[in-house]
């Protein structure tokens, strides 16, 4: 599983996820992970036993994914199991016996699985990975069906939601726990830039497919919410002044917020493994999303003026990672970020009411700002990381195309956050300083209002290092 791509993003998928939470736990690894491969004509028997026997893990408390790669019958050999007596404990040397006497013999496990296999879902969502898994494994171990082992890690605290974590096979007989990552993190030169200039950009971090499922999701979204369609929690912001010529829903929409825990390409983004491990490297082994906005910048609309978005956050500490994927170019004419480098070591500045008009509501200016800063222009794919201090606008766009760009924004598992605070003097107070006045005391209605907000859900994305999986559609 270290050594093989396609290995590791099959036993990473979303569905063993959500069966080792089901039935061992909220912190589960990967463990153990083997090939089988059976010869044709040469009869290789293994006895009855129970995996148990031979890991030596304590508390025992795991499951083990066997997954066919080719058809499984009784004549090429297909597992056999004894069913009822995994409640017998660790009875390794009389299991067969028991078996015979108790329950009249032993069924081979051919006979469920198409049964099983409807019933949790596994086989269609793992119909695409084994054609690849095949070929990889091929190079990989040659000589060896596919099982997967996943357990508790002992002693370690369960986490809610972790993935698995993937570590080598077994030396000896006792298991070697090992952290795994699934792609390089920053390196010394992007951590020397983030340092100096409280930015980093990373060409080429999303694949196309990945622009186009989050543009064709937030624009099924945006027409949902026209038609007056159910779009869950997503909150859907028009552009105060829309083209008069746009005639369809998305082209008078200026931001969709609250994605990032909706089952779909946002979550999925707000949870991959490449985004997961990069701010981690900025915030440390607990890391949140707390806010996810998939912003278009249609024909003529107005650009947002210099800030810092913690003047917005207002937490403590200040210190959060905004992720901004270019999901169509970023040119100089189609309204790209400008950030002021090295403005992240700076306090947070006074702002003035943006009052343009067109602007969107509660947006702020730091007037006078003494610099022009530089554009950051950005292809679809690239991945910009900024610090919350960092002072940064975008411009508007004069072109015929809309600008598109999916926004993420990470802090510390453990932030003080008064948007969510649950007394609701902290939120009335909050709300004060962005220029919202709540009546006191606050009736429930408004607060109910008020608490939706554009950040309503700190959602753990990593933990003790390891990714959480993203939300799974049903
Ligand atoms: O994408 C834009 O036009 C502005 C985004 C921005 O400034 C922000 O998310 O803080």
């Amino acid at each position: 599983m270290l050594v093989a791509e396609a290995a590791r993003r099959f036993a990473a998928h979303p569905v063993f996820a959500e069966l080792c939470h089901d039935l061992v736990g909220d912190d589960v690894r990967l463990y153990w992970d083997q090939l089988v491969y059976k010869q044709p004509e040469k009869p290789r028997h293994f006895p009855w036993h129970q995996d148990n026997g031979y890991t030596y893990v304590e508390p025992q408390q795991y499951l083990t994914c066997w997954v066919p790669l080719t058809d499984t019958t009784i004549d090429n050999g297909c597992p056999w199991v004894a069913p009822g007596l995994h409640r017998l404990g660790d009875r390794q040397s009389v299991v067969g016996e028991l078996a015979e006497e108790r329950l009249g013999g032993l069924g081979p496990l051919v006979e469920h699985r198409g049964d099983l296999g409807q019933r949790s879902g596994v086989e269609g969502a793992l119909h695409e990975h084994v054609s690849v898994l095949v070929e990889v494994l091929d190079l990989v171990w040659p000589e060896e069906s596919q099982g997967l082992a996943f357990g508790a890690l002992p002693g370690e605290p369960l986490v809610p939601g972790v993935w698995p974590r993937l570590h080598a096979p077994m030396v000896g007989v006792r298991p070697r726990w090992l952290p795994w990552r699934a792609v390089p993190t920053l390196t010394a030169d992007q951590r020397a830039v983030w340092e100096r200039d409280g930015f980093i950009v990373v060409p080429g971090f999303a694949d196309e497919s990945t622009c186009e499922a989050l543009m064709a999701r937030t624009v099924a979204i945006c027409r949902a919410a026209d038609e007056g369609r159910d779009v869950g929690d997503a909150l859907v912001l028009e552009e105060p002044h829309p083209d008069p010529a746009a005639s369809r829903a998305e082209e008078r929409v200026g931001k969709v917020f609250r994605l990032h825990h909706v089952p779909g390409p946002h979550a999925d983004l707000a949870h991959a493994p490449e985004v997961v491990d990069l701010v981690g490297d900025l915030l440390g082994p607990d890391v949140d999303c707390f806010l996810s906005q998939f912003i278009f910048k249609n024909r003529g609309a107005l650009g947002q003026p210099w800030h810092q978005d913690a003047w917005y956050f207002r937490m403590t500490p200040s210190d959060q990672v905004g992720a901004w994927l270019a999901v169509t170019a970023a040119t100089p004419d189609n309204g790209p970020l400008w950030v002021v480098p090295g403005s992240h070591r700076e306090p947070i500045h006074e702002v003035v009411p943006d009052r343009r008009p067109g602007a969107q509501a509660g947006y702020v200016e730091i007037a006078d700002l003494g610099t022009d800063g530089v554009p950051v222009l950005m292809d679809p794919g690239d991945l910009l990381l900024f610090h919350a201090h960092l002072v940064h606008r975008s411009t508007d766009n004069t072109t015929e195309e809309p600008r598109a760009a999916m926004v993420l924004h990470f802090g510390a598992a453990g932030t003080h956050d008064p948007a969510v605070d649950p007394d609701s003097g902290v939120l009335v107070a909050f709300l004060a300083e962005l220029g919202v006045h709540l009546p006191v005391p606050l009736p429930a209605a408004v607060e109910a209002v008020a608490r939706a907000g554009v950040r309503n859900r700190w959602v753990p994305v990593r933990r003790g290092g390891l990714g959480v999986a993203a939300p799974l559609s049903r």
